[in-house]
């Protein structure tokens, strides 16, 4: 059996979506910036896709959606434009980011520190979540940029980002979200709080690898990444990936028509492995489930090496994750457990599950089954857990 518990990491591609860019590969594979009919008769479709992204995070049409090749594109984009519009002026010296937030986000914040940007890393608690009472500590007049991600991608905890945004309105900062991993799992509204900037990725939520997006309320400003053509309103110009555009649009579309089956449904799922793992002694989950999306599950085995673990997962066809897959050959603790100062003893032994809508009862099943044996047989070896055979156990 192969199991596909990494749905953090990338998500299989909705057949629907498949179905709706099929046909711009080869029938209607013109440049929608001709003036022929090759390129005007993608039009509708891309108003269409356009349409949905817009309806799936409910933003009017006077704010911009603006199509990037990930999400890692993105959220560089927000900080070199901030640096170049905020910063090189004069008018802002300062920057602030959770010391969790993607590989993308930190190391844009790094090099901006590099430049000489003021940066304030904030904290998590114990239970890898985020105080907003942090960001009113730090916030100052000259604070450009607040940048907090909505969903954790290792935990799944939810960050308080409507409240965060509140604080950023009244200091006079802007507030940027990556919402990467709250797509698809959170009804996501950018009318119900003052949030600046947002981003976002199709492949997270079961649409096509390599588009992304960049969210901006209307009257907001942002360096052109590409000067070019027109493409974008000219802040990212290149000829559109229709194919990319019309799969991002379906999986949003989908997205939202299974909301409640991903926070009902998944969520069940997720909650019955989190209790057979939780039977497991010496395990531990980071952040407590309702502040958690519905999908995601940041589980350690004391003694147990994460890597160790996910090679028996692997073995026995399971996906599962020890860190950001951008960063998990590094063979490093994983960022979170680090984050929330777990002991030296538990930083290693994080693993990952995240499940999407395709996972099945059976799958789970399997799954526990396979990680309670693997569990087992690695404590057994470990050198760092005082593991009592069965048979001895029995025997007492
Ligand atoms: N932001 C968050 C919160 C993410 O989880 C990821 C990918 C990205 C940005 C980057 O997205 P991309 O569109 O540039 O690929 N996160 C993970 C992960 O958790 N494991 O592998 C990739």
């Amino acid at each position: 059996m192969r199991v596909y518990l990494d749905n953090n990491a990338t998500t299989i591609v909705d057949p629907q979506v498949k179905l709706a860019m099929e046909p711009f590969f080869c029938q209607m594979y013109g440049n929608p910036n001709s003036l022929h009919s090759f390129g005007s008769e993608t039009h509708p479709y891309l108003k269409l896709a356009m349409e949905k992204i817009y309806a799936g995070i409910n933003a009017p049409k006077e704010d911009s959606v603006i199509i990037t090749s990930c999400a890692t594109e993105s959220n560089n984009w927000v900080f070199k434009s901030i640096y170049f519009e905020y910063i090189l002026s004069g008018r802002k010296d300062h920057i602030i980011v959770s010391e969790v937030e993607h590989p993308s986000v930190i190391a844009a914040a790094k090099h901006l520190e590099s430049l000489g940007v003021k940066v304030t890393y904030l904290p998590i608690n114990e239970e890898g979540l985020i105080d907003v009472q942090t960001v009113k500590d730090s916030i100052t007049p000259k604070t450009a940029l607040v940048s907090v991600m909505w969903v954790n991608n290792e935990t799944g905890a939810i960050f308080p980002v409507e409240e965060i945004a509140q604080v950023c309105q009244e200091h006079g900062a802007l507030f940027h979200t990556d919402a990467v991993q709250a797509v698809g799992k959170l009804p996501i509204n950018v009318q119900s709080f003052p949030v600046d900037y947002m981003t976002f990725s199709a492949h997270k939520f079961h649409g096509p690898k390599g588009v992304g997006a960049l969210y901006m309320r209307k009257g907001k400003e942002l360096s052109p990444l590409f000067h070019g053509g027109s493409q974008m309103g000219g802040y990212r110009s290149g000829t559109l990936n229709v194919p990319g555009i019309v799969g991002m649009g379906k999986a949003m579309e989908q997205a939202v028509d299974s909301l409640d089956f991903e926070m009902h449904d998944v969520k069940e799922l997720r909650d019955l492995l989190e209790d057979e793992l939780l039977k497991i002694k010496d395990t531990f989950v980071v952040t407590p489930r309702h502040k958690r999306v519905s999908n995601t599950i940041l589980v350690s085995f004391r003694g147990i090496e994460g890597e160790a673990m996910l090679w028996d997962l692997n073995q026995a066809g399971i996906a599962a994750s020890t860190g950001s897959a951008c960063a998990s050959e590094d063979l490093e603790s994983n960022p979170v457990m680090e984050a929330i100062g777990a002991a030296e003893d538990l930083a290693h032994t994080a693993i990952r599950f995240s499940l999407s809508r395709y996972t099945t009862r059976e799958e789970i099943e399997y799954t526990i089954g396979v990680v309670k044996k693997a569990v087992e047989r690695l404590r057994g070896i470990s050198s760092s857990y005082a593991y009592v055979p069965k048979s001895l156990q029995e025997a007492k």
